[in-house]
């Protein structure tokens, strides 16, 4: 599509979008503030650059698509060039285990800044804001149970490391002058039926609030639960409960993974009720399919309903949209620019939907006018907008990475 033929179609959806109300120019000056963060682990299966073992903790990336990342340099260049085909500007989501330690065993407990230094120089050099997670996977003390361990040596272990991973987070949030998000998810959980439910959790509260003492002012804690694990079907400790009455107790962020829960829940109905008790939401957008399989995100339903809810709740800077999943069958860079673009395809959808006008029928009881309105949304020419608003960012436009995805394959992952 020529350059002319994407003005044409945008200036007739313009027009279209003005007879209902929306300034098209508006939307895509919100969406172009609207940060994603990437999550790191897309590039290398969750394997990070502190050991060789297996991934633990009850998640799985499926697949052996050639061109895995197997260092820091190929994770940041593919990062950097995803990042070159996703319109406006973007953070990264790091895990502990992504830390630049120099071919030193750093164990968890020992976790400084100085292993992120030259993350947060990399960041500051791209204009990229960095977010972080504790890692309490895929290590000799990772077992069932971590924060939750009666066993006051391993649960100490833990502790100290999520204590650290704090101090990590400020560090990012300071030098990038914009708070970093420090998200917990632990795996912690039992295979078969557990008859100590209340132990564990009460253990782990506890732990939480020993690791949340120090007050900091350039990071904000975040807490993600789970239905389940691989393995760790039966319990979880760290469960949507447990989380929503700690978080509302403490006044802690609540991560919403959207595939962890149950698959016919909705996850943009929790949006509202959250937000009226927790100070802020953080998102790890997936796409479950049957379970948690973190398959990448597209437009569906469900994202597209999250997403309206969070522009109908007047939420854009309450929730901090990040991703999750980690497909290891398809070109992993693709994967990165897929599910990306497809959440902002799916914010862009939600910015132009007239909401006034909605809510007036709503109000007045004119119960067809709002479900026509709803209805008649889904074939607006919001495609012309979108691509308007790639254009402007320049990065391609439709289908056009497609074919930087595969130059970058024969260039580079093939080669790894
Ligand atoms: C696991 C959680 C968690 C992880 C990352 C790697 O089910 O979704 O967010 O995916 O920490
Ligand atoms: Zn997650």
């Amino acid at each position: 599509m020529s350059k002319d033929l994407i003005a044409k179609a945008y200036e007739m959806a313009r027009e279209r979008y003005n007879e209902i109300g929306i300034d098209t120019d508006k939307v895509l000056d919100i969406l172009q503030k609207v940060e994603i963060s990437l999550h790191c682990w897309q590039t290398d299966d969750v394997r990070g650059f502190e050991s060789a073992g297996d991934l633990t903790g009850g998640i799985q990336a499926t697949g052996n698509y050639p061109g895995r990342a197997r260092n820091i340099d190929e994770v940041r260049a593919d990062i950097l060039k995803a990042m070159s085909m996703i319109p406006g500007k973007h953070r990264l989501n790091l895990h502990e285990i992504y830390g630049d330690f120099k071919g030193e065993a750093v164990d968890r407990d020992m976790v400084e800044p100085r292993h992120f230094e030259s993350w947060i120089q990399w960041a500051l050099e791209n204009g990229i804001k960095l977010d972080f997670n504790s890692t309490s996977f895929s290590h000799p003390k990772s077992g069932d149970l971590t924060l939750s361990n009666p066993d006051k040596g391993i649960r100490d272990f833990w502790i100290e490391h999520t204590k650290r991973c704090r101090v990590v987070a400020e560090e990012m949030g300071k030098r990038q002058g914009d708070p970093s998000m420090l998200n917990v998810w632990i795996h912690d959980g039992s295979k078969d039926m557990t008859v100590n439910r209340m132990l564990y959790r009460d253990i782990l509260k506890e732990s939480l609030d020993e690791i949340f003492k120090v007050k900091y002012d350039n990071m904000k804690d975040s807490l993600e639960s789970k239905v389940f694990g691989i393995g760790l079907e039966s319990y979880t400790v760290g469960s949507n409960d447990f989380y929503i009455g700690y978080g509302v107790s403490r006044q802690k962020m609540i991560t919403l993974d959207t595939g962890h829960f149950h698959p016919t829940e909705s996850i943009a109905d929790k949006v509202s009720s959250l937000l009226l008790f927790v100070p802020e939401l953080m998102l790890h957008v997936s796409r479950p399919v049957r379970w948690d399989s973190d398959h990448v995100t597209i437009i569906n339903d469900e994202t597209l309903d999250l997403c309206k809810e969070i522009v109908r709740c007047g939420a854009l800077s309450r929730v901090h949209i990040g991703l999750d999943y980690f497909d290891a069958s398809i070109n992993r860079i693709g994967a990165y620019v897929i599910g990306t673009r497809a959440t902002q395809k799916c914010l862009l959808r939600a910015l132009l939907e007239p909401i006034s006008t909605l809510r007036a029928y709503e109000a007045e009881g004119k119960g067809f006018e709002r479900l026509a309105m709803l209805e008649e949304g889904k074939s607006m020419p919001w495609g012309a907008v979108w691509d308007m608003f790639c254009e402007r960012n320049n990065v391609p436009v439709g289908e056009r990475y497609i074919a930087d995805v595969q130059k970058y394959e024969r260039e580079v992952t093939s080669k790894r």
